[in-house]
């Protein structure tokens, strides 16, 4: 392997390069991912945090505005040294290199958990690099250990270490483009200012139990599910939805052009048909949009056509029936507003499909640029191929807030709650029953209009002991929520939500 003093120097380049590869897929991951506390911004944030306050303000006296690029750079200067040490240990051992990785993870992971404002998801990225790390590690370090890389196959291990180098700086470039365009789209629709009203709760709504989820959904606790890998950065100057297919009259709308349309609002429940009996995929907002009614009617559908399929920018698609669209009553929508800003980027901005009653899987397409009037019978879409049913109305469904399964609770008058939703039909009654006993009915909240989950609240007493307690619907037009349990697939999850818990 040629003088030791090189294999010295090969070894930790080869270090150098596995740490800069971990790092870049890190940064890419959390581009993407719109996620800002990445591991260098959470390493350096983390020594601010940690530094005492009078060191801080002498350094920064020192450095001046250079402060926090020099932060950056030590802590990228550090990354270097050690994953250099990584390599060089590795000529010593295979474990080495392992160590040295998941130590500098773990410390990278740490530090974004630590982070206040960190959600659990932000660690993700971190988990992505240091997986890339171990592997990476074996891989390519794994070559260097005793009895170290042979003169014969030392060109292929700088080869190896020459493709691992550039895979780096296309994942690192990719990711500044990635983070560049979403920083851009994220930066107009800050700036955005649109006609849209921001409401509280109605009054009545809350039914004031504690542990009930919230009537009205933050955008930041909004459920999410889509297939976007990268949240589309579609800028609202760039959109545009081209309405065509079985038409008198194809439209294609701006922005500005939808806008233009006059917006109407309205509370809306959503939910994932993959929600579970219990579950939480379901969320309610403040939604502000064109009526979709409207906009067909401009287009003027043929005869024979029963279906739109609807396109997203990153190329999703889903069918949804022309009836619920054109339907004056539902209140389907295209949505530039959810709870008073515009659409989170992660929500569809600039636009989304919104229609009550429906699944999102059928109806809810975000980023949506294309819509085609046809037949059910002429496409299939995205989840229809993949074992989904084509049609997917909401099914009636209840739910126990409180208590929560598992709960201890003090023996004696014990106040429950949850909410029901069966969006377009709306919700009549809500009843309990505890251990096996009668139904009761519960109170429910005040909702404004069909569309939106209701809160239920009851009391019951609870002696010392475990019970079980279950909820059940009953929907505006008299069908009462079935027993029958049903999985998700292939249209949507069935059966009362059952919780066991104990009183002492
Ligand atoms: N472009 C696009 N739109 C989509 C999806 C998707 O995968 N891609 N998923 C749908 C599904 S399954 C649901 S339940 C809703 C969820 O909307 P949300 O993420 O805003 O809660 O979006 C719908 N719209
Ligand atoms: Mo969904």
């Amino acid at each position: 392997m040629g003088s030791p003093r090189r294999g010295w120097w090969l070894a930790g380049a080869a270090g150098v390069v596995t740490g800069a590869a971990g790092l870049a897929v890190s940064l890419l991951a959390s581009a993407a991912m719109g996620i800002r506390i990445n591991p260098v911004v959470g390493i350096g944030e983390a020594i601010i945090e940690l530094t005492p306050g009078s060191l801080a303000e002498r350094a920064i006296q020192a450095v001046g505005q250079w402060d926090k690029p020099l932060l950056v750079s030590g802590v990228l200067v550090g990354l270097v040294l050690l994953s250099f040490l990584a390599g060089v240990l590795a000529l010593r051992s295979t474990a080495w290199p392992q160590v040295v990785f998941v130590l500098l993870a773990a410390i990278g992971a740490a530090a974004v958990l630590t982070r206040p404002q960190a959600r659990p998801t932000d660690v993700l990225p971190v988990v992505l690099g240091g997986l890339v790390w171990i592997a990476l590690a074996g891989w390519v370090l794994g070559r260097l250990a005793p009895p170290g890389v042979a003169a014969d196959s030392r060109r292929d291990f700088l080869r190896l270490v020459g493709w691992v180098a550039a895979g780096s700086v296309a994942i690192g470039l990719l990711g500044r483009i990635v983070g560049r365009g979403r920083a851009r789209v994220e930066a107009e629709r800050a700036g955005l200012s649109l006609p849209i009203s921001r409401t509280a709760a109605p009054p009545g709504s809350e039914v004031g139990v504690a542990g009930v989820e919230p009537w009205v959904t933050p955008n930041t606790d909004f459920y999410r599910i889509d297939t976007a890998l990268v949240v589309p950065s579609v800028a609202a100057g760039d959109w545009s939805l081209r309405i065509h297919g079985m038409v008198e009259r194809e439209l294609t709308l701006t922005f500005d052009d939808l806008l233009a349309r006059g917006l109407t609002e309205q509370w809306t429940t959503l939910n994932c048909v993959s929600n579970t009996v219990g579950g939480d995929l379901i969320g309610n907002a403040w939604w502000s949009g064109v009526r979709l009614a409207g906009l067909l009617a401009e287009a003027r559908p043929l005869r024979g056509a029963d279906a739109v399929k609807q396109t997203s920018h990153d190329g999703w698609t889903c069918g949804t029936p022309l009836a619920a669209l054109t339907d004056r009553k539902r209140g389907a929508m295209l949505a530039v507003g959810m709870n008073g800003e515009p659409l989170p980027l992660e929500h569809g901005f600039p636009v989304r499909t919104l229609v009550p009653g429906l699944y999102g899987f059928v109806s809810a397409c975000k980023w949506v640029v294309d819509m085609e009037v046809t037949r059910f019978a002429d496409f299939d879409a995205y989840w229809s191929t993949r074992g989904w049913s084509e049609q997917a109305p909401v099914k009636l469904a209840s739910r126990i807030d409180a208590p929560e399964s598992g709960d201890k609770v003090a023996a004696g008058t014990l106040r429950i709650g949850g909410s029901a939703w069966q969006q377009y039909v709306g919700i009549a009654a809500v009843d309990f029953q505890l251990d096996g006993g009668a139904w009761q009915p519960a109170t429910l909240g005040r909702v404004p209009g069909n569309s939106t989950w209701v809160q239920w609240a009851g009391s019951v007493e609870v002696a010392p002991g475990d019970h079980v307690l279950v909820v059940r619907a009953t929907s505006a037009d008299g069908e009462v929520q079935t027993a029958v349990r049903a999985r998700p697939a292939p249209d949507g999850a069935t059966g009362w939500h059952t919780v066991s818990f104990t009183a002492r």
